[in-house]
């Protein structure tokens, strides 16, 4: 998808995800918040038709190639854009609760076991100090990383693919769990769907 860039639909009522996640946060999130980086990267791009063509993925993975009046745009809202629509895919209900196949086995070789690997990942995403995201990604040679980034920033412009992500602005759990993030970290993993995860590390491996 490129330019102008639609708010992608959810694929499941805002309910879908109780109790872990609330229905009026899923509503307000994706709704106002997701809309806004969607209306914001199209507003910042309206103007640079030489970038009309290009996914949000690419945009970011090139960010430095953007003009300088636009690149802080495009990284806050592109980012914004596009660590949103990962976050409600990977949460989609049902599917496995629990990784198989090659990404069981990448996440054993980089991390120990799965439970050594949710560890690190609600430390790291517990620990980054105010707005941001963590993200279990993985790096040019293929291998899988665990790391947090802040405000929008999006793995891509780093070089990394993300697989899984969550989101740790107080918009994504305030109302539900208020300044309990780590609580909010915990049920999160009830709501994540590890086959569409096991997919996207499928695609990195070519
Ligand atoms: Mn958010």
């Amino acid at each position: 998808m490129a330019y102008p860039f639609e708010l992608p639909d959810l694929g499941y009522d805002h309910d879908a995800l109780e109790p872990h996640i609330d229905a009026r946060t899923m509503g307000i999130h994706h709704g106002k918040h997701h809309a806004a980086y969607t209306n914001n990267l199209n507003a910042a791009l309206a103007d640079h038709s030489d970038f009309h063509g290009h996914s949000v993925e690419s945009l970011l993975s090139n960010i430095k190639a953007l003009p300088e009046s636009i690149r802080g745009a495009v990284r806050n809202n592109g980012g914004g854009y596009v660590n949103h629509a990962l976050f409600w895919s990977i949460m989609t209900p049902g599917g496995a609760d629990s990784p198989s196949g090659d990404l069981s086995l990448a996440i054993d070789n980089a991390f120990g076991s799965l439970d050594d690997f949710k560890s690190k990942f609600q430390a790291t995403a517990g620990g980054q100090f105010g707005s941001g995201w963590g993200w279990l990604c993985v790096d040019g040679d293929g291998a899988v990383c665990c790391f947090s980034t802040a405000n929008q920033d999006s793995p891509l412009m780093s070089g990394m693919t993300p697989l899984l992500g969550v989101d740790v602005w107080e918009h994504a759990y305030y109302l539900n769990y208020q300044n309990r993030r780590p609580d909010y970290l915990s049920a999160w993993w009830n709501v994540v769907n590890w086959d569409v995860v096991a997919q996207l590390y499928s695609s990195t491996q070519g």
